[in-house]
This record gives structure tokens, sequence and C-alpha cells, in this order.
């Protein structure tokens, strides 16, 4: 067809692809196995432009290395539980999984019209049965071997999903779904012990060389590992102690108070008779209020004095005991040694209570005066007023009270992890059941492995009524204990989403495994996934379960993978006028419009040469309507060329006109650019830059009437589609095969370049000063004339003749010689 048709020619090709199976991977010795991976989406209805830019960009990296040569496992599917069906099922009446399914079936459609080239056969949704009950199975595991328990905790709860939220799940103190303010709640939660692994986690960052920084500093944080001490404090009354934890033992001697979290199991008891009416009333308080907002830096400081004392170790003195709203009972202890002098929450609520201040870490050269001071002094520095310690650097202060401490036997070297454990209850009815039994005899009890898979009832009602309809559905919750029979009631809490997503690039490697959630030859065939590729909003949530949950697995025995993604690729987002496109700001673009326009390949196109993948997207009409006019171009061009280079041969170097062999050049530095462009850096938009520039090379050739130079255009012409192959496949193919190719691209495979092509050709340029010869010089033949000058200014062999006179006159005649006039 002589008129570029995208629909017609994308119809062709996935039909193509379809029936050839083209894409599926199978298991091959013969060839180095690459899984590229994006993180699969949430069946929210349709696609949107985020989506066509993550897969494009995974689309290019799977089609490029299987022209490599490598056999690519590229997989797709849906994270399919969560809230929103829920919510949509109770706005629409109908039911979450119809809700769900039909998503399904019309986005795999979109991204079927998009040509993006997945092994379809492995797709799976996670509210599949055959999906969710394998994750049973792994809870009940983890529960045998106690990484999976039960806990009374005070959870962040989000009023309006009626659900807990994980603290990755809250931001700015708000509902990550739906923006709710969030509030305390004390709940029986199902946890996994993720802190079991903190410290794997961490090390194990390390070894992410093919991370972003960015992501390794933010798990890094997350997880928060500290150095210190615990150091007991004995009340005043001499009965019991309360135990610190503080990274800055060196400021001991500074401790003039004591801040207890609100929940301190002490608390209550240490408040006096005088104090107990405000103790009670602080508590309450505090107990209202979220962790976030409770651990915010610009928080008003606030607290209540117990009316009791507890004894500095080392100095004797007698420090006040209070509550503080800063103090967390999730961390360390509890317990927090206040040093005013050095702390800077500790100074403001000094500053607020009237509470002692005593200097113990002086800057160098400076003497600081409590009275005087504004601010806490928190740098490094020369202790003082702390007794045998005094005129040590604070560095070295910190090891040796530490080991002070151990001797006398008051505290000890301690390490403490941010990371808290993942809270995975959620009180929703779209989730995975967790499969346990709640008994009034005896407790808690799995359900016995014959009595899996616990399956999600279908016949619940979705009202929006308050609370989880999973609740409401007797038949599911009305149970026998199988420990001792009687009467007993199903668990009803279901697992947060994050589970699933957090081995279904392990169940991509066998998802029709039907012994059991992995086939541990092909995980251990194709694992670790060789590229991930998703948004950066996922640095810690997702990314870090993903971990978590791979080491699980493999302390259970079912695979061997330590880390499972060695690179990670995070997109920038799709942005138009300046905002990212979403419905609030109206500044959503369609793909469906996008492609029905356009066709696939131009939507490919523009999303990946408009930026590079780490980077925004700034949308633009204008880019959309470059790229197709673009495609356009090339189109026109295989047509008008085709005649003159059918039956053409194969190149032969020396027989090329000298604009031949310019051409030539081009091509293979085109060939080796793109390449590296996308091999090395996925620089997309530079790769398919150079080759718009080959195909003006192409179109402004001025050697093609030569007969000796047909062989040299259809290289150019045929190496410019293949270049092309990986960004507009349909077109691509079609073009390939107009030009009578009998394979497809894929199996003709990425082009070589000629080592020897890409070398400039030289010319000599002669130097003349005064018009005597004096020297040489060899430039690329389009060399510019202001470097030539200067590379003739500074030549070895002219420089004496300079010394000493001043430069009156240079000229260049092009490609020939250089004429300098000195006096
Ligand atoms: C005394 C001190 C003096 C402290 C000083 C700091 C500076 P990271 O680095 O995050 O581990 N802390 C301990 N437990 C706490 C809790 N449950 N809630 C709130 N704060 C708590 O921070 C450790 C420091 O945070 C500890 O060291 C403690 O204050 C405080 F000049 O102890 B420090
Ligand atoms: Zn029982």
């Amino acid at each position: 067809e002589e008129k570029y048709l995208p629909s017609a020619v994308e119809g062709k090709w996935q039909q193509f692809w379809a029936t050839h199976n083209s894409f599926e991977a199978t298991v091959d010795a013969g060839r180095k196995k690459y899984y590229l991976l994006e993180m699969f989406p949430y069946p929210s209805g349709k696609i949107h432009m985020g989506h066509v830019r993550n897969y494009s960009i995974g689309d290019v990296i799977a089609r490029f290395k299987r022209m490599q040569g490598y056999n690519v496992l590229h997989p797709m599917g849906w994270d399919a539980f969560g809230m929103p069906a829920e919510n949509a099922a109770i706005q629409n009446k109908s039911h979450p999984a119809k809700w769900t399914y039909e998503n399904i079936a019309y986005m795999r459609g979109q991204l079927k019209r998009l040509g993006l080239s997945y092994d379809w056969d492995r797709e799976l949704a996670t509210c599949d049965l055959d999906y969710y009950k394998w994750e049973q199975k792994i809870f009940l595991e983890m529960y045998k071997k106690g990484l999976a328990y039960k806990k009374s905790s005070a959870v962040n709860w989000c009023p309006k999903c009626e659900t807990v939220l994980a603290n990755e799940q809250v931001e700015d103190g708000c509902c990550w779904r739906c923006d709710s303010l969030v509030e305390a709640k004390e709940l029986e939660q199902w946890s996994f012990r993720i802190t079991n692994y903190a410290q794997e986690l961490l090390d194990d960052t390390y070894k992410l060389t093919g991370w972003p920084e960015r992501v390794l500093t933010m798990q890094r944080n997350w997880i928060g590992r500290s150095v210190g001490c615990e150091i007991d404090f004995a009340l005043e009354n001499g009965l019991s102690k309360i135990r610190v934890f503080t990274t800055r033992q060196d400021t001991l001697f500074g401790a003039t108070f004591m801040s207890l979290a609100a929940e301190h199991p002490m608390a209550l008891d240490l408040a006096t008779a005088e104090q107990r009416a405000a103790v009670e009333a602080f508590i309450d308080k505090v107990k209202k209020t979220d962790r976030i907002k409770r651990s915010a830096e610009d928080q008003e400081k606030e607290g209540v004095f117990t009316g009791s004392y507890c004894i500095n170790p080392v100095t004797n003195a007698k420090m006040p005991i209070y509550l503080a709203n800063f103090v967390l009972m999730d961390y360390g202890t509890g317990a927090v040694m206040a040093v005013p002098t050095h702390d800077q929450r500790d100074f403001e609520f000094a500053q607020k209570y009237n509470l002692p201040l005593k200097v113990v870490i002086q800057p160098e050269g400076e003497t600081l005066d409590p009275a005087a001071m504004t601010e806490a002094y928190t740098a490094e520095g020369i202790m003082a007023n702390s007794g045998r310690f005094d005129g040590m650097g604070n560095a070295d202060a910190k090891e040796a009270i530490a080991d002070f401490l151990e001797k006398e036997g008051i505290g000890k070297k301690t390490v403490n992890f941010r990371l808290r454990d993942w809270g995975i209850s959620r009180q929703r009815y779209w989730g995975n059941p967790i499969p346990v039994i709640n008994c009034d005899l005896c407790g808690v009890v799995p359900v016995p492995e014959a009595d899996l898979p616990v399956v999600l009832p279908m016949d619940a009602e979705f009202t929006g009524e308050g609370g989880n309809p999973l609740a409401r559905v007797d038949s599911f919750t009305t149970c026998t204990c199988p420990q001792c029979g009687e009467a007993a009631r199903r668990e009803t809490d279901t697992m947060d989403t994050f589970v699933q997503s957090s081995w279904y690039f392990l169940r991509y490697c066998s998802p029709k495994f039907t012994a059991g959630p992995l086939d541990r030859e092909q995980v251990e065939h194709w694992m670790p996934v060789d590229q991930y590729i998703g948004g950066i909003e996922h640095a810690v949530l997702h990314l870090l379960y993903a971990r978590f949950f791979t080491k699980v697995l493999r302390d259970l025995g079912y695979c061997n993978v330590d880390e499972p993604f060695s690179n990670l690729l995070t997109q920038g987002m799709v942005i138009k006028d300046g905002a990212k496109m979403s419905k609030s700001k109206g500044n959503v673009v369609d793909p469906n419009a996008l492609i029905e326009r356009y066709g696939a390949d131009t939507a490919r196109l523009f999303s990946l040469f408009a930026a590079p993948p780490e980077k925004d997207l700034d949308w633009s009409d204008q880019g959309v309507d470059g790229s197709y006019r673009f495609l356009n171009r090339v189109w026109r061009l295989v047509y008008d060329v085709l005649p003159a280079i059918k039956g053409a041969g194969a190149v032969e170097a020396d027989k090329l006109t000298a604009e031949g062999k310019k051409l030539r050049r081009a091509v293979h530095k085109t060939i080796k650019k793109v390449s590296e462009d996308v091999e090395e850096r996925f620089h997309f938009n530079t790769a398919i830059a150079a080759v718009m520039e080959l195909v003006n090379a192409i179109q402004g050739f001025a050697g093609k009437d030569a007969p000796e130079n047909v062989a040299v255009v259809r290289e150019a012409v045929e190496s410019v589609v293949r270049l092309l192959a990986p960004f507009v496949p349909h077109f691509a193919e079609e073009l390939w095969s107009e030009l009578g190719n009998q394979v497809g691209l894929e199996q003709a495979g990425w082009p070589g370049y000629d080592a020897d092509a890409v070398v400039d050709e030289e010319i000599t340029v002669v130097i003349q000063v005064n018009g005597k010869l004096r020297s040489k010089l060899t430039v690329a033949p389009d060399a510019k004339e202001e470097d030539v000058r200067a590379a003739a200014l500074a030549d070895d062999k002219i420089l004496p003749y300079l010394e000493g006179k001043s430069v009156k006159k240079v000229v260049y005649v092009p490609g020939k010689l250089v004429s300098i006039v000195v006096a």
C-alpha cells in the first residue's frame, strides 16, 4: 500500500503475532534469558497515558533484546483486588468481580491494540482463585514460622474507607486513596514480621547496583538503622526503672528530665495523686492523634508532668518524668532521656515547661551559656561537664561512654530500626481472605491445608453501610473449629493488596503450575527480573515489600532468589500544561482517541521521543503530529526508492562513489549510536533523533543516480526500518516485508555496524607560514573552519614560527590549506 494507513497495518501485524505466538517464552538452553517486566496495572477501567508510556518503554527493551538474540520473558497481568472495585460495586449496585473482570477485558484489548509484545499465555489476575489460593498457603507457612502474627496495635484508620492503612499508605496524615484525615485506632491486626529482615534488606541495597541511587536512599531511610545504647534510669523511690533508647549517649550528663510516650506501660503508675487527672486527660488526647502528626517536626511540643522523678545514673541528678506528645511507643523503648541543650525537641519542651539546661558539648573554642541559648546545639564538639570524659571529642565519647555503661551494667549498645512490621489486615471484602478461624476456646486456629482454599463468597451485599461486607455473609463466617470441633467464626479480614504484588513476578515464571505457588525449576531459570520498570511512587511501598517477600519465599524453600529485580528504571510522569494528567485537572488525553486518529505506532513513538524515560514527559499535540509526519515521511521514502533498489546486492564498499561512501558512513554511525543509546542508557529520544537525521541524509543523498550506489541506498533504508522496529513495530514489519525480506524483523536481528565504516575519512591540510610550507594537519572532511584554524595555530611545528611575532592574517582554503602571515 503506497499510502500509510496505520489501522490496516497494525491490525494485520497484531493478527500475525497472535496466530504465530510470536512472544511466547519457553525455556531454551541455547539462548540467554532476559526477563523484562513493567509493574502490572490496577484494572481501574481504561488505560491512561502513563500506562502507554510505561509499557512502550518496556516494549522497546523487550523487542530490542529479542532482536539481539535473547530469549525474552515479557508477561502482563492485573493487580486486581482492592478498594475501588468495592466502591464501584456500591455505586453501581453490582459486584466487584464483575466490575474487575469487565475492566480487565477492556484494558487487555487496549494493550493489544498498542502492539505490546507480551506472552499473553502467562496472563494472571491476582483475584483469580488460582492465584490467591497459593498466597493463602504461603500465609499459613509464614504463620507457622512466626512471620505472620496477630497483635493488638494502634493503627492508621481511614474513616471514609473504613479500613486500616499501612504507614506507607498515609501521606501527610491523609489516606493515599481518598485523602481523608487518618485517625489512630486500637485493633487486632495481622502483621508480617518484615523487621526480621531489616538488616538483610538494608545490606542488600548495596548489591543493587542497577537501581537508581535515589530509590536506594529512600529504602535505607525507611529501614532507618540507628546505632546507640539502651540505658536504665532508676526511679527516685528505687522500686523500678525506666529504660531509654538513645543514639546520643555522649549527652548523658546533660539529661535533665525524662519524656515518656503516653502509651508507656508505666505512665499511669507514675502519676501522683495531684497529677493523675492531668495525666489521664493528656493520655486521652494524645491517643486520638495519629502517629504521623505526632512525629512531624513542626508539631507543637506538649506534655504533662507525672509528679514522679528518676535519677540520672552518672550525675545522680533528680530528673522530673514527663509524658510528651512527640515520643512514640513503638520506637525504641517509648522513653527518651531529654537533653534540652543538644536536642531541638527537648529544647522546645524545656522552654515551655521551664526545665533545666546543662551544656555538655561545647563547640571548639567556644563556651555556650545555657541561659543565652535560643536553640539546641546539635553539632560535633568537645565534651564538658561530663566528669572523666571532659575534653574528649564527642564522637570518641560516644564509644567511651557506651563501653563505660556496659562495664557498669547501666546500659548496653543496641541497634534500632525505624522499619515497623507490615500490617496486612484490611477490613474489606474484595481481597484475599486470611485463612484462619477464630475459636472462643482455642483462639486463632489456622485453616488446615486440606481445607484450602478459603474461597471468597460471591453472595456478599454492597450497601455501603459501614464495615466489611464479608463479615455479614453468614455462610462464610459460620464454621467449626478444626481443633475442638465447636462452633467458631471465620476470619473476615482480607490481605493488603500489596501482598499480591509482592510475588506476582515469581508466579509469572510458572503461572499455570498446579502443584504449588511456584515451579522451582522455572523460577530458577527466569529469575531475577533483569529489568523492572515502574513509577517512582513505589520506591518504598511495593519495592520494599517485594524484596521482603522474595526473601521469605527463599527461606520457605520456594526459590533461591535473594533479590527479585536486578535493574530498576523509574519512569517519569506524563504531564500536560505543567501538571500531571488527572481528571481533577481536566488535562487528560485519552489513548483511545490518539490511537484512533494516528495509530498505535505514533502514540508509541511520541511517548518515547518526547523525553528520556526517567524524566517527566510534557504532552504536546504538535509533538504527536510531528511523530506522525515523520512516519509518513519514512513510508514515502521507502516506496520512492523501492523500484530502484529491488534486487540490489550487498554493499561493496570500495566501489562506492565518494557520496556513496559518505552515506554508508552515516548509516553505520547511526547504527552505532542507536545501539548505544538503547542498550546502555535507554535514551530512546536521542536514538530516534539519530534515525531522523539518517532519514534526512537519505532524502538528500546526491549520489542516488550512480548505479554503483544502489546497494548502499538499500542498506540505508533497511537500516532505518530495522532501527525503528522496537519503537514502531507494526510500521517497521510492514516496510520490512515490502522490502522483500522473507523473515521477520526479530529473526533478522538487530543490525551490527562495520567498525571500519564508522571511522571518519581523513583529509590533509597543509600549513604555510609567510608562504612557506611548514606543517600538515589531518582533519575530518566536514571539520569546521574555526577548528582547523585553531589546530593550525596550535600545531607543534608551527609554534616556533609564531614566537615573538604577531599574527597578521590567517587564510583558510577549505580542505586544502591554512596560510598564516606573521610580522
Ligand atoms: C538523647 C538525645 C540527645 C537524643 C540528643 C538525641 C539528641 P533516631 O536517630 O531516629 O534513631 N528517641 C528515642 N526513642 C524515641 C521515641 N520512641 N520517640 C521519639 N523519640 C525517640 O533517633 C534516636 C533519638 O530519638 C534518641 O536519641 C532519642 O533522643 C529519640 F542530643 O536520646 B536521643
Ligand atoms: Zn476451638
